[in-house]
């Protein structure tokens, strides 16, 4: 399925302005955007280290599925982004190999990217993104 790089990590922190302080004073990076992504109901600001970004993601309601992953399991990573050229193939080839795919078909992300999520049950614990241009 062609994965590049680690496109980014996401990390759920209760509240992005407390947290980019870390990432801009101490860890001495540039936050170059902050978006809101209405579909997945999060805040999001991203830091460039290198190829990868990190996500830094903030939920924006109760329903957000990274509220739910703060109140269960605190801040943290809450998922791996690899890039590929084409997700709607990639995640094909998942469900072909018999993992648990959230999506069937690529969405819309953060940075107008398309998107599709693995289900974490079925990937070792980890919460499995997919991203393409
Ligand atoms: N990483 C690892 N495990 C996770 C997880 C995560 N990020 N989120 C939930 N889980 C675990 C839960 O702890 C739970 O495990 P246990 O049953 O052992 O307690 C299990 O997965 C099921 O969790 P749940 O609470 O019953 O289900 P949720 O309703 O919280 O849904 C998930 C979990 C992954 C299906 C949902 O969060 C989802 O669809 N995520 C994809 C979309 C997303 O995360 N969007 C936000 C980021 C968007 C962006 O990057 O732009």
């Amino acid at each position: 399925m062609n994965l590049s790089h680690i496109e980014h990590i996401g990390i759920a922190v209760k509240s992005i302005d407390e947290a980019r302080e870390y990432y801009e004073n101490v860890l001495g990076l540039e936050c170059y955007a902050i978006e809101e992504v209405k579909d997945q109901k999060v805040k999001t600001a991203f830091f460039k280290v290198g190829e990868t970004k990190l996500e830094l993601l903030e939920a924006t309601g109760p329903e957000s599925p990274v509220a739910k992953f703060i109140e269960k399991r605190g801040e943290g990573i809450h998922h791996i982004a690899f890039a590929t050229d084409n997700v709607n193939d990639a995640l094909k080839t998942v469900e072909e190999k018999g993992v648990r795919a959230i999506d069937k078909t690529a969405r819309k992300g953060a940075e107008g990217l398309n998107i599709g999520f693995l289900h974490p049950k079925s990937t070792f614990g980890v919460l499995t993104e997919f991203c393409s241009k």
